[in-house]
């Protein structure tokens, strides 16, 4: 007689490749200095999106995200953004919420990003838990731009669980 022993071993969620794409970005309006949406997921660190709102209207109003369409729902478990570069010192945020929808109008919160800096590089947040799959996902602006001007990404990553 053998004895076999089965071991299942769970393995957490970790996050993939960007999901990102130009063609399914959404926004709040983009500023007449840059205000194509897509340009903050072109993968190029030379284009930008600036919110359309400024100065104490940018928090809880400026976002920019993706709708995924139908098929392509993503279960978010990571984002990253490339929120400034050197010559624009201080149009950041310092906080965003990443949100999800199913209807592209009611959102709910999957994670709070606090302690973005004015870094020209792509930051990356931290892995968050899973709040399962969604058709559109954002990036709300949590707090106003250092400036008092407008919000300008230059790139945004949405990471999936894999
Ligand atoms: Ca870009």
């Amino acid at each position: 007689m053998t004895q076999e022993e089965i071991i299942i071993v769970e393995r957490p969620a970790v996050p993939g490749a960007d999901v990102s794409n130009s063609a399914f970005a959404i926004h709040s309006g983009g500023h007449a200095d840059a205000p194509t949406p897509g340009n903050a997921f072109d993968n190029n660190t030379g284009t930008r999106w600036a919110s359309s709102v400024t100065g104490g209207a940018v928090s809880g109003s400026a976002y920019i995200g993706q709708s995924f369409g139908a098929g392509n729902e993503q279960d978010i478990i990571q984002v990253a953004l490339h929120g400034i570069a050197s010559s624009f010192p201080g149009y950041h945020v310092t906080s965003v919420l990443v949100q999800y929808s199913d209807n592209g109008s009611a959102w709910t919160t999957a994670y709070t990003w606090n302690g973005i800096t004015d870094a020209t590089t792509l930051q990356v947040s931290p892995q968050f838990a899973s709040a399962g799959v969604h058709g559109h996902w954002r990036l709300l602006a949590n707090s106003n731009g250092g400036s008092g001007s407008y919000w300008s990404v230059w790139e945004v990553e949405f990471r999936p669980a894999t």
